[in-house]
This record gives structure tokens, sequence and C-alpha cells, in this order.
């Protein structure tokens, strides 16, 4: 399988924690996605993946899948040990239901092209980009610890969804890193808290995104 990759970006890092997870192998191929030298949107690249975003995955079938969503799953699919999802229909749902929180409605107002659109409005100054990602993880993020506080009062777990990560954790991991980034302490949430300090332990995850824990 080859892996079109960027070292920083968290949607990526969730297909690199999948594959690590699964025990598989891929060729990773960088894709700049920021400044100057971004690839990205140049023709070739569009060619692999017309929106322009990584990641990209291209199966040993030589079948090119984009959407990292739609990624993790295809390998939970093809490689289903470990499963990453749960048994059951209702936890299945509830782990679907968690990880569109963070990738519809936390990663998808925060991530560079947004942000950078922003700046460019009128009235725009420049505390208006670090604002705006501050606000929206600060909202999509207090999102997940409320659906973790609920389901860990009646269902506790050592991870989000069970006591063995899972698509989920694999989502949460790289958004909760992000936070940090824009100056957000972990602490604040202390379920999300409890779970990343787990999954800092785990090479997968450890090795597979970039940041290190927000303390
Ligand atoms: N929903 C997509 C999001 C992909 C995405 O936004 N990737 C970012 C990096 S984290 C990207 O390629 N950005 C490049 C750009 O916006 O130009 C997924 O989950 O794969």
């Amino acid at each position: 399988m080859k892996l079109y990759d960027a070292a920083i970006s968290s949607a990526a890092a969730r297909v690199r924690i999948a594959v690590a997870l699964k025990g598989l192998a891929v060729e990773r191929i960088p894709v700049e996605i920021v400044g100057a030298g971004a690839e990205n949107r140049r023709p070739a690249y569009l060619d692999v993946n017309p929106q322009g975003l990584v990641p990209a995955l291209v199966t040993d079938d030589g079948v090119l899948l984009t959407q990292s969503l739609a990624i993790v799953e295809y390998l939970d699919e093809a490689h289903p040990q470990p499963p990453l999802l749960p048994p059951d229909a209702a936890t299945r749902a509830w782990v679907r239901a968690f990880v569109l929180a963070v990738l519809a409605e936390t990663h998808a107002v925060v991530t560079p092209r947004v942000v950078n659109h922003l700046a460019t409005l009128p009235g725009a100054d420049e505390s208006t980009a670090p604002s705006w990602r501050r606000h929206w993880t600060e909202v999509g993020i207090d999102a997940l610890e409320a659906l973790l506080a609920r389901r860990h009062a009646a269902t506790p777990s050592r991870f989000c969804a069970g006591d063995a990560p899972g698509l989920a954790d694999v989502f949460l991991y790289p958004q909760a890193l992000n936070a940090g980034r824009v100056g957000l302490p972990l602490a604040r949430w202390p379920q999300i808290e409890a779970i990343v300090t787990r999954l800092a332990d785990m090479p997968a995850f450890a090795d597979n995104a970039q940041a290190t824990l927000p303390r």
C-alpha cells in the first residue's frame, strides 16, 4: 500500500495510527501541504486526489482511496484483526457519531485552508485566525468530553469505547494533540486527558501523531 501523507496532518495521522495498530506495512509518499512549496494543489497531486487533501491511500490492488474515515474503515474491513469497531450495533453507532464529531465538527472548521481564508476577509486582523482556531477547538473538544463523560458514566472503559483502543481513539488522539498547538491544555478535559495519556504510552499512537501531549 502507498500512503500520500504529510507529517503535520492530523487527518493523515489517523491512517498512520490505524496502519500501525493493524501491524501493516505502507510506503509513505510525503506531500508538502504548507507554504510556497505546497504540492497538494498542483496538477500532479490533484490527479491523485481531486480534493487536494491528504491522506490518500493506494491499496495493494491499486485502488485509490481518499478521506481518512473511509480509509481507516477500509483497513478495518480488509484486515479485521485487531478490530477497530465494537461488536454491537449501538456502540458502533456511538463510535461513528464520536468520530464524526471529531472530523466534521472540529477538524473541518479549523483546518489551515479554512483559517487561512478567514484571515483574508474584510475586517480580519492578526488575532482573527488564532481566535477562530481556539474557539472552535474548544467548542469541538468540549463536546467530545461531554460525549465521553456520558458514555463512561454508564459504561466505564479504559479507552473511548472499550478496553482496547479503537476507531474513536484513532480519531481522538491527533485532535487532542492539536489542542496543545492552540494553547489549550488537556487538563481541562479530564476524560480525554486520561484516555490520551494511556494512548500516548502506545507506540502506534505516540510514533504516528506529530506533537507532544499538551499539559
Ligand atoms: N476530511 C478529510 C480532511 C483532510 C484534510 O483536511 N487534510 C488536510 C491536512 S490535516 C489537508 O490536506 N490540507 C491541505 C489544504 O487544505 O490545502 C479527511 O478526513 O481525510
